[in-house]
């Protein structure tokens, strides 16, 4: 075990930021291609949280684009974990601590579960960290790490900095403008991390800093990675107001209740909004009803689709099967659907009882959690007893469903009336072909064997089938 009782003398300190690889998000065979990947918000949001009055200097490490050096020499370790990270995140972390080296987990699963992360580290961070990172970094220079530090409920986006880009390769990434507005939902979806880990008021940062940190950025296409845009919609029409003068194309999430609001969704059009990604989840309104996702309304999505594309949005539709109504014919079912309403890029998922999460409780209650593996927890594994079908038939219907929403006549179907420009929807829809076909290669998490390696260099970011495809890959689980 680390002692931290003494101070850590007046030399600067080496600190590693990491976002561990996951089976989906690595460089190496991962789905995440060179020219779907962004660059990720969290390194450089911890990064520019750093206190003056702490002399350290940052080194931000994403095992996406590139290996980890686990002999790195740094005085701490903060690395960030999802679920599906986890297992990559605790055997970093019991490989630095072996050399010493303290280190600090934070992040969606440790806020999820901190009693599962807190073993595999010197300290914890629970919820958001842009009070607790800087205070546990006094703390360390000091030599008084706490084991645990807990963000105040009273959190104000306003006070915190502009994200630090620069300690990121720009160049490993098909973009780095990459953006957040708000943080949380208002809603309460049983199956989705963000009420259970982090409430349900959303926190918002003040439109003139993304105003600012756009124009810094000089950005022409901007990513948003907030889970629901439209959260609040007071705040939503305030930003879509600030962006429409910077003449940008942006793309994000937001739920199927914006296409109900027409002078919001003509507001968001105008603003320069080109594609988003909505949680469709089911065409099943006893499925939603039970996931508490009722305000989706199945027999509405293809006025959904028809409203966005009036105004040239493109729609990633995401579908999850596994849910308690579902049988074996749902996936044809889905996949059909998809087609018949023209959604731009369906995706379709594996429903995931996150650990903490209502639909995990109640599964765990049912003694259906199958695996506790927390590396199969990402939307692509089947974890849990299925209700009205088996463990094969989940994983075999849902590659169907991909093959037939991506079969070349689906394709050129719902290429027919697609909002994207023509040739970045082939690009696209070729790209998600290509996955449907691999779903086994790209869902294997085999990189665990393989041994850790110096960073190797990369070829370069080429794809031109841009922001669209990127954007409309944020979040698979929605
Ligand atoms: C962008 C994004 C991605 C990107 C890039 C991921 C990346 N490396 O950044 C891509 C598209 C690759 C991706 C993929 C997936 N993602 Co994702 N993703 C997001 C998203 C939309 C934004 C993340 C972000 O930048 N947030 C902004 C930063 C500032 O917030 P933050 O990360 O929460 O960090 C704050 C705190 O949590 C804390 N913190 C975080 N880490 C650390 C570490 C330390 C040391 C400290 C002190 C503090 C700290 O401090 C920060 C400041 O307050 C989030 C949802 C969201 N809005 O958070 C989902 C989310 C993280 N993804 C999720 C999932 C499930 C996935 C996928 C499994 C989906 C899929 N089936 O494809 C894959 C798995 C990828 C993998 N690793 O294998 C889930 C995670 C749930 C869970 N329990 O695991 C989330 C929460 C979305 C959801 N569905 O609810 N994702
Ligand atoms: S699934 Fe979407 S709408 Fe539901 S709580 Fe999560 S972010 Fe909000």
């Amino acid at each position: 075990m680390i002692q931290h009782s003494e101070p850590r003398g007046t030399g600067r300190l080496r600190i590693a930021l990491i976002s561990p690889k996951g089976p989906l998000y690595r460089h190496r065979g991962g789905i995440f291609g060179q020219s779907l990947r962004y660059m990720p918000l969290t390194l450089p949001t911890l990064a520019a949280l750093m206190p003056n009055d702490v002399d350290a200097e940052i080194v931000c490490l994403d095992e996406g684009i590139q290996d980890v050096d686990p002999l790195i020499d740094v005085d701490l370790v903060g690395m960030t974990v999802i679920t599906g990270t986890a297992t990559r995140a605790y055997a970093l972390a019991a490989q630095f601590r072996k050399r010493n080296i303290p280190v600090v987990l934070g992040g969606p699963h440790v806020t999820l579960i901190p009693e599962d992360a807190q073993p595999h580290a010197e300290a914890i961070v629970v919820g958001y960290a842009e009070e607790t990172w800087p205070q546990l970094l006094r703390d360390f220079a000091r030599g008084e790490m706490q084991p645990r530090y807990d963000q105040a409920p009273d959190l104000d986006l306003a006070v915190s900095p502009l994200p630090d880009r620069n300690l990121l390769p720009r160049w490993r990434y098909l973009t780095p403008h990459v953006f957040e507005a708000t943080r949380g939902c208002i809603h309460n979806c049983d199956f989705c991390v963000v009420p259970t880990a982090w409430g349900r008021t959303p926190l918002q940062k003040p439109t003139a800093h993304i105003v600012e940190d756009l124009r810094r950025m000089k950005s022409r296409k901007a990513i948003f990675v907030d889970l629901n845009i439209i959260a609040d919609k007071a705040y939503a029409r305030e930003l879509f107001t600030a962006l429409t003068p910077l003449n940008i194309q942006w793309f994000g999430l937001a739920t199927t209740l914006l296409c109900d609001d027409l002078p919001l969704l003509d507001l968001a059009a105008e603003s320069g909004c080109r594609g988003l990604l909505m949680g469709l989840e089911s065409i099943s309104p006893r499925n939603l009803r039970q996931s508490r996702k009722g305000f989706n309304r199945p027999e509405d999505y293809a006025r959904v689709v028809e409203r966005l594309h009036e105004r040239r949005i493109a729609l990633q539709g995401c579908f999850v099967f596994g849910l308690d109504g579902d049988e074996p014919d749902v996936f044809e079912k889905t996949a059909q659907f998809a087609v018949d309403t023209a959604i731009d890029l369906p995706r379709f998922a594996i429903v995931t009882p996150f650990p903490g999460t209502p639909l995990y409780q109640r599964m765990e209650r049912e003694g259906r959690i199958l695996t506790r593996n927390w590396e199969r927890y990402d939307g692509q594994h089947v974890v849990f007893q299925p209700a009205r079908m088996s463990v094969a038939e989940l994983e075999r219907g849902t590659e169907h469903a991909w093959k037939h929403a991506y079969s070349w006549r689906n394709i050129a179907r719902r290429l027919r009336h697609t909002a994207a420009p023509l040739h970045i929807a082939i690009v696209t829809n070729y790209g998600y072909r290509r996955y449907a076909h691999n779903l086994h290669k790209f869902y294997t998490c085999d990189w665990m064997t393989e041994m850790p390696r110096l960073r190797l260099p990369l070829r370069q970011a080429s794809s031109k089938a841009s922001a669209h495809a990127v954007a409309l890959t944020v979040r698979g689980t929605e």
